[in-house]
């Protein structure tokens, strides 16, 4: 550890201490729980993100604090990788074990330990970029982990307080900055011209939209669609609602992509705003989530999610790519989980082929680099579109042979500026969908008749111990407890279009049952079944059995 300053290290460690009843996990999401028991993570993640960068030659490496759409005490960090990537899998381990060293001697060992296996030369500089959310814990937690990276010699550099996909791309504009690579600008204002610039091609020559009401979950999102509100002025009106990013308790307080998604309804605070035919979306507490939504004719609450964002999208993109005379060139995939609706899968593997992947982001992006063009969506609304290197090139030097080949090819290009490739973006898709919505023409009512999702019901268990649970093929099926997927086989073949399965979380100590089937009553009635079941293998009786489980 030539180069590590020890008694610094050692200092600042102290003044960091790991509470000793606490275990920590670097999860689908990175690290998260209470803000108030972060600080001893924060710290240590400064160090690992320090040394993540001298593994990468020096290139910078990206750290977010945040816990997204969870409650305002909840926080967390993550880190991001040098192309804007999520990190790397194997560093997830060291983050874990870092994270659990009980004294600042065992501390150190793990740090020597790691820099060893992963052979780390430390003589190399290190470089971080940060930034947080509008939790009120993350000032003090961005004040540990700065302790962190300075106990490891970073130069480091605070983006503020932004949101996880700005952070993502900030971290692929610095190190790609002044080469042929170049991502564009390394700063919030660059990211928004670029996508915002993109945006004004795209819509050129098409009518002016009808307002779009943007529900930024009182979350950083606020900053954000601000941005883009003020850059677009008429070409696209937005109103903000849910801005409070100061009111104690507001963040993700019944409001937000993760409320409409799960409670399926409107966010209270439009109920009286909001007027039949009339498109809204939300984003979630760190706008990397979005969700759209509109009420029928009757007032109905309807969804359009994930799913029917990757189908508009999609669909799009295909036409785009024909017209433009690169049908044989260059083709398109969708990436999506087990969550995606069965109606939305149908649609999609009628048109293009369609992978299903294990939950979270960085399964989904791993997936989607295997295509020329990668539309990978969450059903709860994470995704982003991928062009691989090869699809950019040959989009930079075809030739189109006719007007409408050259003008389709320019949609394409634009597609690119627009869409962030490094992560999703609520913003960057946002105005992907209303892209799309203008091209079409469509309101939001005929891009929900693109097909009709099936009812579906997701329910969660608490169990002791959620890693009894363990899937294959893609989280659709059960290995452990050995039994228990033929017994969820039989009561599924039971539904009309029945569909169920369970998986452990990933972030939460519970096992989480989807189902659906031809009719709500029927999807709700096979998810509390599938629960009751679950709930039995885990020592559960019919005494101490939620109600509703059957
Ligand atoms: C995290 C993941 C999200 C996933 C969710 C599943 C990222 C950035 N976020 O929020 O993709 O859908 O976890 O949660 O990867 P669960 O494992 O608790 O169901
Ligand atoms: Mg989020």
């Amino acid at each position: 550890m030539a180069t590590l300053e020890l008694n610094l290290l050692s200092n600042l460690a102290n003044k960091h201490s790991k509470p000793p009843y606490l275990r920590f996990q670097y999860g689908t999401a990175g690290f998260r729980t209470l803000g108030a028991n972060l600080d001893s993570v924060l710290f240590r993640v400064g160090v690992l993100a320090g040394l993540r960068s001298k593994k990468q030659d020096g290139k910078t490496i990206g750290v977010m604090v945040t816990a997204s759409h969870n409650p305002e005490p909840d926080n967390g960090v993550k880190l991001v990788d040098p192309r804007g990537e999520m990190l790397e899998a194997a560093w997830e381990a060291h983050a874990t074990t870092l994270s659990n060293a009980d004294t600042t001697e065992e501390l150190l060992e793990v740090i020597a330990n790691i820099i060893q296996v992963a052979k780390i030369d430390i003589s190399k500089p290190a470089r971080v970029v940060y930034a947080r959310d509008t939790r009120p814990s993350g000032e003090a937690l961005v004040a540990s982990l700065e302790d962190g990276l300075r106990a490891v010699g970073a130069e480091a550099r605070n983006a503020g307080v932004t949101t996880t996909p700005v952070l993502h791309y900030l971290v692929r504009a610095i190190n790609t900055k002044s080469t042929t690579e170049s991502y564009g600008e390394d700063s919030e204002d660059g990211y928004y011209e670029k996508m915002c610039g993109a945006y004004k091609k795209l819509v050129a020559n098409r009518p002016l939209p009808p307002p779009l009401i943007v529900d930024c979950a009182n979350g950083v999102g606020t900053f954000a669609a601000d941005r883009v509100k003020d850059i677009l002025g008429s070409t696209l009106p937005i109103t903000l609602v849910n801005t409070a990013t100061t009111t104690v308790g507001a963040l993700n307080n019944a409001s937000g992509a993760d409320f409409v998604k799960t409670s399926q309804r409107l966010p209270p605070s439009l109920s009286d705003t909001l007027k039949p035919g009339e498109r809204a979306c939300s984003l979630d507490g760190d706008a990397d989530r979005l969700i759209y939504f509109y009420l029928d004719e009757s007032g109905t609450f309807k969804m359009l999610d994930g799913d029917k964002i990757a189908a508009l999208v999609a669909s799009f993109i295909v036409e785009q790519v024909k017209l433009a005379g690169l049908e044989n060139k260059v083709r398109v995939g969708i990436v999506q989980t087990a969550y995606a609706n069965g109606a939305s899968t149908k649609y999609l593997s009628s048109r293009l082929p369609v992978k299903c992947v294990a939950t979270g982001v960085k399964h989904l992006h791993h997936a989607a680099e295997h295509y020329p063009i990668g539309v990978y969506f969450e059903a709860n609304g994470h995704g982003t579109v991928l062009f691989s290197p090869e699809t950019v090139r040959t989009l930079e030097t075809h030739q189109p042979s006719t007007p409408a080949q050259s003008t389709a090819l320019n949609y394409l290009i634009n597609l690119t500026q627009l869409i962030n490739q490094t992560v999703g973006d609520a913003l960057s898709d946002m105005l992907l969908v209303e892209a799309v919505l203008a091209h079409k023409s469509y309101s939001a009512v005929e891009w929900d008749g693109l097909y009709s999702d099936l009812p579906n019901r997701l329910v969660k268990v608490v169990v002791a111990d959620r890693n009894i649970f363990q899937t294959q093929d893609a989280e659709r099926r059960l290995v452990s407890p050995p039994g228990l997927q033929a017994k969820i086989d039989e009561l599924v073949r039971r539904y009309d279009a029945g569909r169920s399965f369970v998986r452990p979380s990933g972030t939460e100590d519970v096992v989480r049952v989807y189902a659906e089937a031809m009719l709500k009553p029927l999807a709700d009635e096979l998810a509390f079944r599938v629960a009751g079941l679950v709930y039995d293998e885990t020592g559960g009786d019919a005494f101490t059995r939620p109600k509703e489980f059957l």
